[in-house]
């Protein structure tokens, strides 16, 4: 497999904490400087390598169909039945239909990515997912040219979610959406997995959108439909409050939330004197992305 620009690691038999110890160790031994120049883009910083842990990642969590704390989502997921777990595909494709994950999942080619994770709420975390691109299966049920959007619908099911039951201001189901550029980018995937185990269902099992350089709402969890449609989405966060979150919602440090800086975030994991890291344009993923907004005032589309 050949090492594509995104990758901060693609050694499949290398624990992520191997990888990295390994890294350090190499530096230690005054090889440093040709082999840090060497790595792949994204990696300057040896620290901003290193992904969280497992125990990091399933338990501090936004999942808020099982609640608001970061705590629930890891105390409540287990109640959500993920299989089976139908997938229905409708609006503007060749074959829409109602595809089981278990035979979705055969349709595409799962592999390993590490990315960062930046969310609005000035957070951070590096994630070490498996999943396949979005472009692949949109290929597979054939995008019709009238489609601009891509809309998704997460699972609704009050009687398996405590968040969903009485009164949240959420429109329940959630829901999000992507342009069809971003949704067909190579960086665009559904995560169905991370450190190499099926998806923990706080993370959102079976299957989650993960969009690198957007803010983590976009990263719509346990999807049960995928639509194909020409208008623009709302989406969940957008309904509840457009003076804060909008469609885009692209990682950028220069346009902050109204109540807080985007300029930093805080690093989950580094403790409490880790300080903040300087969050980067798209997340630190502007070469592969930022040709998309070429000539939008990135202010206005937020
Ligand atoms: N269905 C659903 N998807 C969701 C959310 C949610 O509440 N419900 N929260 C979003 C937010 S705000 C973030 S930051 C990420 C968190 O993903 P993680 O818990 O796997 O880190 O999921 C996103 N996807
Ligand atoms: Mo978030």
């Amino acid at each position: 497999m050949t090492r594509r620009e995104w990758d901060i690691y693609k050694d499949r038999d290398v624990t992520p904490k191997e990888m990295f110890l390994n890294r350090r160790q190499i530096m230690a031994g005054g090889l440093g400087a040709g082999l840090v120049a060497a790595l792949p883009k994204g990696a300057r910083a040896e620290e901003a390598l290193k992904p969280n842990t497992f125990e990091e990642i399933t338990s501090y969590n936004n999942f808020y169909e099982f609640g608001w704390d970061k705590s629930d989502p890891a105390k409540y997921a287990s109640a959500l039945t993920t299989s089976p777990w139908p997938v229905e595909i409708d609006g503007l494709v060749d074959k829409p239909g109602t595809y089981a994950f278990d035979d979705l999942i055969k349709m595409v080619t799962v592999e390993e990515r590490i990315y960062r994770f930046r969310c609005v709420e000035a957070w951070s975390m590096v994630i070490p997912w498996s999943g396949f691109q979005l472009s692949e299966l949109l290929k597979r049920v054939g995008v019709q040219p009238e489609a601009k959007y891509v809309a998704f619908t997460s699972v609704l099911r009050p009687e398996e979610m405590p968040g969903q039951k009485g009164y949240s201001g959420i429109d329940w189901p959630y829901q999000e959406g992507l342009r069809m550029d971003e949704a067909m980018n190579p960086l665009t995937l559904m995560a169905t997995g991370l450190y190499g185990e099926d998806l923990p269902k706080q993370n959102g099992a079976p299957m989650r959108l993960v969009v690198p350089w957007k803010y983590g709402f976009k990263s719509a969890k346990s999807i049960v439909k995928i639509s194909l449609v020409k208008d623009q989405p709302l989406n969940t966060w957008q309904a509840l409050q457009p003076s804060e979150y909008g469609f885009y919602a692209n990682v950028n440090p220069q346009v902050d939330h109204p109540r807080w800086s985007q300029a930093t975030e805080r690093v989950i994991g580094a403790g409490l004197f880790g300080g903040r890291k300087e969050t980067l344009m798209f997340n630190g993923y502007g070469d592969q992305v930022a040709a998309m907004y070429d000539g939008m005032d990135l202010r206005k589309f937020y």
